[in-house]
This record gives C-alpha cells, structure tokens and sequence, in this order.
C-alpha cells in the first residue's frame, strides 16, 4: 500500500480518527491519571508497558524471546517473537487492528480473540498511552511473510498501515522516543531500573528469555539477558543470596494450584533465613501489589495456623503455651506470592493492593494443603523452622517486658522527652522538624542556628546498636535509639503509631565523612526495620551540608559538590578567593548552619525514598557488614533515589 493511496479503510480511517484522537489528547492533558508520573518512574512505565504486552504474548504460548533495547538519543525499541499484533481490519473503527491498539483508549484485549489480559498495569490500554506520550511511536509487525510498519506522532497516525518488505519472521516491534513536553524532568532511561523490572518479569513469567541491552554508547554496549526456568523459586534463591543470609533449610518450598473454575492461579515460592525480618512480595498479574491485599491476608492466616496446628499435633507447643504469632512464624521468611486471574481488582490509591476476596481463599487453600503435606512430610525441615519461630516467639517476650520496664521507668522519672531535646514551640506535625545531629558540637550549633518555632533539634551521643543484627528487645535498652524514639513519639515495631509522629520532617544530619555516613545508614536502618511507615510516606530526609566555602571579599559562595565549587571559583574569576574545606558541621558557627543546611528558603535536602522493598532490604542488609566502602556507595545510590526537596 502506498501512503497516498486512498482506500476504503483509509477513508473511514479519518473519521474514526476524530473520536481516537480526544482519547489520547486527553492521555496527553492529564498523563498522571494513565502513568505514575510525569517523572522518571513514569518514563520507565512506557517501557513497561509496551514489554508487559509481548509478555502476555508469552504467556499466551505463542513467545519466548523478548529483547529490550536503549538506542542513542533514549529511543526503546521492543521486539518480540511472537504472532505479531493482528493487522486485519476491525469491523467497528474499519481500522487495523494494530492501528486500533495504538490510537484507541480501552482497545487492549477486548478484541482480537477474546482472550484474557493477564500482565501490565493498564490492562492493554498501555499502548495507546505510550504512543500518545511519545514524541514518536512506530510499530512493525512481522506475519506471515511480511512487514507492516505504521508511524505516529504524539498519538496521532502520520501514516497509514503500510506494507514494506518480506520476512521469514513473525512478532511485534515497537520503537518509541517519549516526548520530552510531557517528561520535562528527564527522558534519560536508567539501565539499573529497567534491568531489575525485566529480572523480576522473568522470574515472574518462568521460560521467558528477555534480553536487555543499552546502546546509548556505541563504545560500550552493556548488556544482561534473564530467563529463569525456575520462575519463583529462582526469585528467592536469588534474594537470599543478595541478602547475604544463612539458609535455615536448603530448598526452596514451591507450592501450585489453579482455581476449580479456571479462572485463576496461584503459586507461593518460600524458604527461611536466619534474619530477623521478613521479606513477602506479592504479584498479581505479574503486577507488584505494594500494599499486599487479599492474596497476603490468605497466605498469613495459614501460616500461622498450620505451624500452630502442627505444633500442638506433635507437641512442640505445650498446652500451657501461647499460639505462635503471625510474626513469630514469618520471622526470617523469604515468600513470593504471586496470583494470576482474570478480573483483577486493584484497591488503595496508588492500586497497590488486591482486593479479590475469592484469592484470599486460593491461597488460604494453597498453604492449608501443601504447606502442611510438606512439614509432615520433611521432619527435619520443620524442626529447623520451628526453632527458628521459638526464638522469634521468645524475643517477642523480651521485647514486651523491657518495653514495660521503659514505660514504668518513664512514668516513675515523670519525664517523658530525652533531656538533650532542644523541642520546637510548635506542636503541629505539618510544620515541625527535627534535626538528629550526631555529636554534641555539631548540636550546639544546630541549637543556635534553628528557628525554634519549627525546629528541634536532637544531639545523639553514646553506643550505637547494630540493628540489622538485633530483635526489637534490644533496641529498648540502647541509650542512643531510645531518645530516638522518645522523641519521635510514635512507637516501634508493632506498636508504631503514625499518627503520633510530633514531626513533620526527621532530618538526619551528619558529616559528609565515613563516619557521617556510618550513622547516617544505621539511623537508616534502624528507621526501616523499626519504624518503617516513616520510610514509605516520605518522612525521612538527609540534611546536605556544603563542602567548601569559597570567600571573594567579604562575600561568601557554598558548594555542594566538587563541580560546584569548580563552577564558582571559574565563576569568580579563577583568583583572588579563598576555599575552605569543611570537614565537618562542628567547623560552621550558628549562623552558617543556618544558612547553608537549615534555612527552609536555601537548604538543598533528600528525601529517602523506598523504591523497592527487595532492593531496599537487600541494600540495608548487605550495608550492614563491616565493611565501609559499599556504605558509602548506598549512601550515593540512595541519594540517586532520592527526590530533591527544598
Ligand atoms: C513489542 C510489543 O505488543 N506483542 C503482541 C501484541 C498482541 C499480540 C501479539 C496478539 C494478541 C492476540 C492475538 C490476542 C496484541 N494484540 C492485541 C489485539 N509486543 C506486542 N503480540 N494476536 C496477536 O490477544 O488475541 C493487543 S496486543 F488487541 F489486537 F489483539
């Protein structure tokens, strides 16, 4: 077909074109209500998006090969080896159906053989948004003999389907460019991010050979390939080994099942470590359900009720014994849980969370049968866990009494807030922050710097604990997290209670030093194994003091960073100034403090964000070795993570 001839379809093609193009105008007016955001975890999404259709391809039976690639300019280029998207006309628009998918809002999946729609967060409108956020899209299919190719601009057709040359291939590719109007921020693609999205994919979709390679720089292709036949099981092999931990017991349990109507499938990969947290993720429709949902409530209660039930039947709970706790029994877990079902319903703001009350009970089913077959069945594994549940159980104990001992002493001393606390007049969590400064120099400085109408200001000193190797019991007796968490107001552990949190901000300030780092990770840490809520919703920041002061007169410039100081002092004139080197916050006076880390209107700041819990754990984990170096890199890393907040 050549571009200008007209035809049939062409002609109803630019009537149908009218109503297509208010859909994706509307994508284009208001793209947070089709992707995450505008930002960089937005512009990952389209990626996302076009590979979860190629996955559903795959998991149709009709692909096995799935390549990825980043092109100079940050141009994706999909490819898959499967059928190819149909191209045949579709009676209700006279269009193609290719056309159909990339023009149409809602077209994904509701035509074109009826089947279900099982991967991607958008449920096969993923295509049409990507184009429709894409300064460019073009799409090539690959059937029965022969190449079709078709072109848009920001959402709109610049060509008809087109016939190009044969081929002895069958599949789709897509070549898109997103559209710098829309991500305004960057359109720079993140090798790291993608490469652990199509990992997880491939642990998810078991087979499936996904190849992703970044060819940005013709110098230095770089280049990783997944294709686990283990699916799920691989997953958590792959974690325990990232998280540095000791196995419990050698093999992973892998349990299956598939609902008595069809409709739906469930499998759960698990095997204990000897950690001290657990870690679940869940999928539903190869989707990350962040905030769980109704297939982690399934897999929860029957856990906890066959260790129960096993440890009454063979006696190693005595009569006189309290039940296990869910969290005694999930202690050092390592689960995968992941469902797939046709009307998945997603709950909760941000969609994270599944709401199908009929997979609580696939689940609950699941764990009941195979679960408890397997203890009966591996005595010696089950020994193992329990032990591992006792001790779990054992510190809980601990932990509740030194917890009594603490609240008694407080009531009993009548003074409830740590001594060292320089509190804020405030009381009003909107506008209070709080500034943990390590070192009594550094918080006398800071204490002179603040506006105490919103600012407090908490000095730690003493032994810090190790956190990542010590249950909650331990934390109460520490001298340096206690007023921590005194301070804070909103409890640890299971009784953390956000809605007490008495500041806005926590601001952990400390030295742009090894040692500075150090308290920094370990407040960290101890921030999201205890208190991980702060975590999630974006309370936790890190001050950003400079790093040199460069004086010219009497004026004064501060850098940030090594490029900012060879920016002011080229600035200035290349002479004649003065560069100091500040090797900690205990060198600025009051006033500095103020001016360069603490004053709202000019303070540069990080926001800690928790982008994936495996990722997350895996790095708090591994930081927590002795060795100072991968700290260090975390620290960078996380500050990568991190959005910028003035
Ligand atoms: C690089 C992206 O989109 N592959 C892909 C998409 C489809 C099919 C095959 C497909 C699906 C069906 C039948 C079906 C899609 N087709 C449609 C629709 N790769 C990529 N590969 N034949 C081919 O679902 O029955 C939407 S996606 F709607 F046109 F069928």
């Amino acid at each position: 077909m050549e571009l200008n001839e007209i035809t049939q379809a062409s002609q109803n093609y630019d009537e149908n074109q009218i109503q297509v193009l208010e859909g994706l105008e509307a994508v284009r007016k208001r793209p947070g209500m089709y992707i995450a955001s505008t930002g960089p975890k937005g512009l990952h999404h389209l990626v996302y998006e076009i590979v979860d259709n190629a996955i559903d391809e795959a998991l149709a039976g009709f692909c096995d090969r799935i390549d990825v690639e980043i092109l100079p300019g940050d141009i994706v280029c999909v490819t898959d080896n499967g059928r190819g998207i149909p191209v045949g006309i579709e009676h209700k628009t006279g269009l193609p159906a290719v056309t159909v998918v990339f023009t149409i809002l809602h077209a994904g999946g509701k035509f074109g053989g009826g089947g279900y729609k099982v991967s991607g967060g958008l449920h096969g409108v993923g295509a049409s948004v990507v184009n429709a956020l894409s300064e460019w899209l073009e799409v090539e299919v690959y059937h029965e003999g022969t190449t079709y190719y078709q072109k848009f601009e920001r959402g709109h057709a610049v060509t008809e389907l087109m016939e190009k040359c044969a081929t002895d291939r069958t599949g789709t590719r897509v070549r898109f460019k997103p559209d710098p109007e829309i991500f305004r921020e960057s359109t720079v693609f993140d090798f790291e991010t993608l490469q652990t999205r199509l990992r997880e994919q491939a642990f998810l979709n078991a087979g499936v050979n996904i190849c992703l390679s970044d060819k940005r720089n013709p110098a230095e292709p770089v280049e990783d390939s997944f294709c686990y036949h283990g699916g799920i099981s691989s997953f958590v092999e792959y974690i325990n080994k990232k998280r540095a931990v000791e196995l419990i017991h050698p093999d992973v349990m892998y349990f299956s099942c598939a609902a008595a109507d069809g409709n739906s499938t469930a499998e759960v990969a698990m095997q204990y470590t000897d950690s001290y947290t657990e870690l679940m993720l869940s999928f539903a429709n190869n989707i990350h359900t962040t905030d769980g949902g109704t297939h982690e409530e399934g897999f929860k209660r029957a856990l906890t009720r066959v260790m129960n039930d096993y440890a009454r039947k063979y006696n190693i709970l005595k009569d006189n014994d309290k039940n296990l706790s869910g969290d005694d029994v999930r202690e050092g877990l390592t689960v995968i849980i992941s469902v797939k079902l046709k009307d998945a319903q997603f709950e909760s703001q941000t969609k994270g969370r599944l709401g199908n009350t009929e997979m609580g009970t696939l689940v609950n089913g699941l764990i009941g049968d195979k679960f408890a077959a397997y203890l009966e069945e591996n005595p010696a594994t089950a020994r193992a866990i329990f032990d591992k549940a006792l001790a779990a159980a054992r510190a809980r104990e601990a932990a509740r009494k030194a917890r009594e001992l603490v609240r008694r002493k407080s009531v009993l001393e009548n003074a409830a807030l740590p001594g060292k606390l320089a509190d804020c007049q405030s009381r009003d969590p909107e506008e209070t922050e709080i500034y943990i400064v390590e070192g009594d120099s550094a918080g006398g400085s800071a204490k002179g710097g603040r506006d105490r109408k919103f600012q407090a200001i908490l000095p730690l000193w003493g032994k810090m604990l190790n956190v990542e190797k010590a249950r909650l019991d331990k934390v109460y007796g520490n001298e340096k997290l206690m007023p921590v968490v005194t301070a804070l107001g909103c409890g640890i552990g299971d009784e953390f209670d956000l809605s007490k949190l008495r500041y806005g901000k926590i601001i952990i300030m400390a030295d742009a030093d090894v040692d500075g780092s150090h308290i920094r990770t370990l407040l960290l840490t101890f921030f999201f194994r205890f208190m991980k809520p702060l975590v999630e919703e974006g309370h936790i920041y890190l001050a950003q003091p400079p790093l040199f002061r460069i004086t010219k007169g009497n004026k004064h410039h501060y850098a940030y960073t090594d490029g900012e100081r060879d920016r002011i002092m080229e600035e200035l004139g290349g002479q004649g100034y003065e560069i100091q080197r500040y090797k900690g916050l205990g060198e600025m006076d009051a006033e500095q403090l103020w001016e360069t880390t603490m004053n709202p209107e000019t303070r540069i700041m990080l926001r800690v964000e928790v982008e994936d819990a495996a990722a997350a754990d895996e790095a708090f984990t591994v930081l927590m070795g002795d060795k100072v170096e991968p700290r260090r890199e975390f620290i960078e890393k996380n500050a990568r993570y991190a959005e910028l907040d003035v």
